[in-house]
Formats: C-alpha cells, sequence, structure tokens
C-alpha cells in the first residue's frame, strides 16, 4: 500500500524527515497552494509570491528526482481551498496505509492535523522538525525547574552539544558573547555590497501575476521581487554573505539608515524559515570563515548567536509557552495599531521609513523591527494581539514560531518577563545613536517636552512611570525609577501631558 507525504509550503528541503524512506514507486507525495495558508492572515504579496514560487520549484525538483508528485496551483480548477480537502481527497484516491507529515512550524495547524487521524480513518503520522539543531524537547528539558528561561544560557549549551566556536570546553577567544563589540553606527555614508537579486524566471512571472489578481487587497508592494526562490539560489545568497558581509556584520549589526534595511545583515531568514537552507550549513559556512581567517570573531559570535542562540530558542520558547503565549497581556496594553503601521503617513521619520521598507521588501532588519517598530507598539502600549498579527503579515521569513516570541515576549514584554529581564524600551535618543533617521524627521530628538519634541522621549517616560506596579522593583529598572526622581518636576508634568496629547491624537487617527 502507498503512503501520502504531505509536504508544507515551509518544509522546502529533500533532508525533510518526511521525506526520507518514501518509496518513489508506490508513495504520493502532496502538496497544495491552498486559500486557508494564504489568508489566516493577510500575508505580504511578496511573502506568497516567494512562498508559492518556492514551492512550484520544490515540485519541480522533487518530479526530477523521481518522486510522484501531485501539486495543486491556487488557481486551478481542482484546488480545495484547504489543506485537509486536499489530503481527504488523496486518502479517498489512494486509500494509503498513512499519510506523513512532518511536524508543522504553528500551532494553529498542529491543532489541526492532530484532528485528521480520527477524521480520516486513517493514520496520520508526524515526524520531527528537522529544520532546526536542537529537537523540540532539548528546550523543555533545558527549561525543566527554572524560574527565568534566559536565551544566552541555552545557546551556550547548544554552543557545547554542537562544538560550534568551541575550544575544548571553552568558547573561542574566551568569551560566549562579543555583543559589546557589536554597536557600531555608520559615521559616514558606508560602501556595503548590495543584497544578493534573482531574475524573475516564468513560474515566478506566473506566480506574481496570480498575486496581483487573487490577493490585490493585501498588504505590500509587488515590485521588483527579486528572492531565491530555490535552494540553488539561497545558496548563493549564503555565499555572496559570508564573502562580502559577514566580516563587518558584527560592527554594524544594530545600525540603521535611511533608505537601506539590507545592510550587512545576510537576508536568509525567508530560507531558513522554508528549509531552502538548513541551519547546520549556515553555521558551518560562518564557523569556516572564521577558521579561515575571513571573519573577525565578534561577527561570526554575533552571527552564529542569532541561529543557533536565538532562533533555536524562540523556537523551543514558543513551543513551551503555547498555547498561553497567544494570550498573553501583562502590561494591559489596549491600543488600537494606529494607521501608519499600514500607510507609513506619520511625521516620525524613523517609523515612517521602517514600514516603507517592510512594505517594499517584506523585509526590515531587527533592530528596525524591535527598537523602532517595536519601541513605539511597546511604549504607546499597542494590543499585543494586533501587533502579533501585523508582524505575522508584513515580512516574508515571518511564521508564528519566531514572530510570536519576538513581538509579545521579546517586543511588548507580554509573558511578563520569562524571555527579557526587562522591557526593551529606549528613548529617541537610542534611534539618533543608531541611526541617521532624525537628521530629517520634522521632530527634534533632543528635545523632551513641546510641539517639536520627538515623541519616543516623553512616550518613553510616560511608559515607565505608567507601568511603575510592574518594573519599580526590577533591579534592571531601578537606576531609570531614581533618574525619575532626580528629573525637574514640571518637566516631568509637561512630559507626561504631551505623551496624553499624543496618545489621545493617535487614538483619534490623527496624523502625529
Ligand atoms: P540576520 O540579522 O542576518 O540574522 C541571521 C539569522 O539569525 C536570521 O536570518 C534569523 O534566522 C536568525 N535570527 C536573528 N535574530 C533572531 C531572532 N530574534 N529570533 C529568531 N531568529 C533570529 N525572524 C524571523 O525569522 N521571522 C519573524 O517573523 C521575525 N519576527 C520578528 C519580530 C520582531 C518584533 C523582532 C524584534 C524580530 C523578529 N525576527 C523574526 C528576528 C529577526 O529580526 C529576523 O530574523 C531578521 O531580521 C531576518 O533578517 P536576516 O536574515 O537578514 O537576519
Ligand atoms: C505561508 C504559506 C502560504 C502563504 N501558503 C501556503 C500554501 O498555500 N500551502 C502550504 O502548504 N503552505 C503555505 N504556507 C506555509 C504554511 O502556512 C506553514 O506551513 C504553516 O504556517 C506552518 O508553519
Ligand atoms: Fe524617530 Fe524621534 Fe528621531 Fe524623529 S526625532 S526620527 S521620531 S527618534
Amino acid at each position: 500500500m502507498s503512503n501520502i507525504i504531505l509536504i508544507l509550503g515551509d518544509q522546502l528541503n529533500l533532508q525533510m524527515n518526511s521525506l526520507q524512506g518514501v518509496d518513489k514507486d508506490t508513495d504520493r507525495i502532496l502538496m497544495a497552494e491552498v486559500k486557508t495558508e494564504a489568508t489566516y492572515v493577510k500575508h505580504h504579496k511578496k511573502k506568497i509570491v516567494f512562498v508559492f514560487s518556492a514551492m512550484r520549484h520544490f515540485a519541480l525538483l522533487l518530479r526530477e528526482k523521481g518522486y510522484n508528485v501531485d501539486y495543486y496551483r491556487y488557481d486551478s480548477p481542482d484546488n480545495k481551498g484547504s489543506l485537509y480537502a486536499h489530503v481527504e481527497d488523496a486518502v479517498a484516491s489512494y486509500q494509503p496505509e498513512k499519510v506523513c507529515v512532518a511536524h508543522p512550524g504553528e500551532y494553529r495547524l498542529l491543532s489541526e492535523i492532530k484532528q485528521w487521524e480520527s477524521k480520516l480513518g486513517v493514520a496520520v503520522e508526524i515526524s520531527s522538525d528537522n529544520r532546526f539543531i536542537a529537537e523540540q524537547h532539548f528546550f523543555a528539558d533545558w527549561a525543566e525547574g527554572k524560574k527565568q528561561f534566559r536565551m544566552e544560557f541555552f545557546y551556550r549549551e547548544l554552543r557545547k552539544h554542537t562544538g560550534l566556536l568551541m575550544e575544548g570546553n571553552q568558547p573561542s577567544g574566551g568569551k560566549w558573547n562579543y555583543d559589546a563589540d557589536n554597536r557600531e553606527s555608520f559615521k559616514k555614508a558606508p560602501d556595503i555590497p548590495p543584497p544578493s537579486t534573482f531574475e524573475v524566471d516564468d513560474i515566478t512571472k506566473e506566480v506574481i501575476d496570480l498575486v496581483n489578481i487573487e490577493f490585490s487587497g493585501h498588504f505590500g508592494s509587488l515590485d521588483d521581487f527579486h528572492f531565491a526562490v530555490t535552494r540553488a539560489e539561497a545558496l548563493k545568497v549564503l555565499d555572496t554573505f559570508i564573502d562580502e558581509r559577514l566580516e563587518k556584520f558584527g560592527q554594524y549589526q544594530d545600525a540603521m539608515l535611511e533608505g537601506d534595511p539590507w545592510l550587512y545583515h545576510s537576508h536568509i531568514g525567508l530560507y531558513l524559515n522554508t528549509g531552502l537552507l538548513m541551519p547546520m550549513e549556515v553555521l558551518l559556512a560562518a564557523q569556516n570563515a572564521f577558521d579561515n581567517d575571513k571573519a573577525p570573531l565578534n561577527s561570526v559570535e554575533g552571527f552564529i548567536r542569532q541561529i543557533l542562540g536565538w532562533r533555536e530558542y524562540v523556537r523551543g520558547f514558543y513551543w513551551y509557552f503555547m498555547p498561553g503565549l497567544k494570550d498573553k497581556n501583562y502590561l494591559n496594553a489596549q491600543r488600537n495599531l494606529p494607521d501608519f503601521f499600514w500607510t507609513a503617513n506619520t511625521k516620525m521619520n524613523c517609523l515612517s521609513q521602517c514600514v516603507q521598507d517592510t512594505h517594499q521588501h517584506a523585509y526590515a532588519h531587527h533592530i528596525q523591527r524591535l527598537m523602532v517598530l517595536g519601541n513605539f507598539a511597546l511604549l504607546a502600549g499597542l494590543e499585543p494581539k494586533q501587533v502579533n498579527e501585523w508582524y505575522l503579515l508584513v515580512y516574508a521569513d515571518a511564521y508564528e514560531w519566531v514572530e510570536m516570541p519576538n513581538v509579545s515576549a521579546m517586543v511588548l514584554f507580554a509573558d511578563g518577563g520569562h524571555l527579557a529581564s526587562k522591557p526593551y524600551a529606549a528613548s529617541g535618543s537610542y534611534i539618533n545613536k543608531m541611526s541617521n533617521y532624525c537628521g530629517s524627521c520634522h521632530y527634534s530628538v533632543k528635545e523632551k517636552t513641546g510641539a517639536q519634541a520627538c515623541p519616543f522621549n516623553y512616550l518613553y517616560w510616560h511608559f515607565v512611570e505608567r507601568n511603575r506596579d510592574k518594573f519599580e522593583n526590577n533591579p534592571r529598572m531601578a537606576m531609570i525609577y531614581r533618574t525619575m526622581t532626580k528629573m525637574d518636576e514640571t518637566k516631568v508634568k509637561h512630559m507626561f501631558e504631551d505623551a496624553d496629547t499624543f496618545l489621545i491624537c493617535l487614538d483619534n487617527n490623527e496624523e502625529v
């Protein structure tokens, strides 16, 4: 008897556990572009083009390798609209012994798949998700008995476990973390190698036409689509990053620049998250660059920490704290997402630029996501559910397993501090230090009160004050509360008044 192997749109690698041991003569691979996955949030148009085109290219590869593939395009007359409907149909046609699928990346889909066995009356086998280095239970084992779940210690365990950047039992260079060396901004216009781009082929062209018609109401621009859509292309992106940008990755990791979100970042998140690249090959390429003196330790460690540390950690964190994480709102933030998150129409230049980058490219780098967009969402008290939905739909690399820990736990402190020991809140001076956004802003970053004052300045102190009961006894916040008591009382009063006025304007959707 045959088996049916369902390959999801973010499981595009021949090494996936679900593809091992497949009988090419009898088993059927099932792949489907479906409405349920493409619209559970209104994904950025470029993300849908990327996923559908990468799926179509992967199906071709599977056929070339001799697999039997049943592929359903979004606009084909026999498309049934949901993964379940296609699996049900395939079960009726082939009467398989079992349906096989690798563990999906999102809780909502896992919950659905877990019901299939009883609904279909056929075995459904869920294999482990080998797009990650750590097994899923690794986080739970590590977390057992802990009250705090700091990434740094999880990361060290994985360094020891994998031997990456290790000399025996000790970290290369004697330190685990070189973040202190990674905080430079650009002093003058930098000469940065451009990001890798790829010609649109006939397959991608067809998908672009489809998305233009079917998803016209979704956020984002489709102009200048240039992402890799095959593993071979994604490997080129990786190689180019290692050769041209890894050297300075660390140094400028936190820097921001108007009109350029790409900088010295790797731009591989979307490929890792769809299986076009596997994490260990990326990490070994970075380790190899270090071993061959092509990149310094601060850059290589910084890069390896993002993937071996943060990426593995947030994935473990997600499964450990779901489904509860979804409903967390520790700071009781209730404000609606302002319109400018969609339109970029705000006088705050940093926010306008980051939304424009996001709209244009389905990409913004980490510090734009964390310290501009996220910082604003935190300081303004935006409601976690709305903020999560926005982040989940606007970025090409967004899947709930990675988006939600970053948004709810890292940005919004909505989980009450399992991930972060204090909120990532900052005034305008941080943005000014790390970017050139303030130079062409309507507001003045130096001013703390008044019509021209940078809103991040007064919102910061308003946030600190209105959450006093939550943070006053946090040792990492003590200094901030001490500083506040030393500040001029009238100035503090004016800042709170300015913040109140600003937040009322925001609620009324007036331009700010
Ligand atoms: P680089 O800066 O070159 O980093 C290399 C890789 O490290 C990334 O590709 C990614 O795989 C990994 N990485 C780095 N930081 C993180 C992190 N905090 N969590 C997990 N992996 C990390 N990343 C996503 O992949 N999908 C998301 O939906 C997503 N949402 C985010 C939302 C917020 C609010 C924040 C603050 C961060 C989010 N990140 C997300 C993490 C990070 O911003 C992106 O991974 C990164 O910007 C992708 O660009 P890059 O490939 O050029 O990354
Ligand atoms: C993101 C995405 C999109 C846009 N479309 C599809 C699709 O049509 N078919 C499919 O199998 N997968 C798609 N995906 C990826 C899934 O949403 C992803 O597998 C789940 O969110 C679990 O991570
Ligand atoms: Fe952003 Fe304030 Fe700088 Fe304007 S002045 S760009 S609002 S940080």
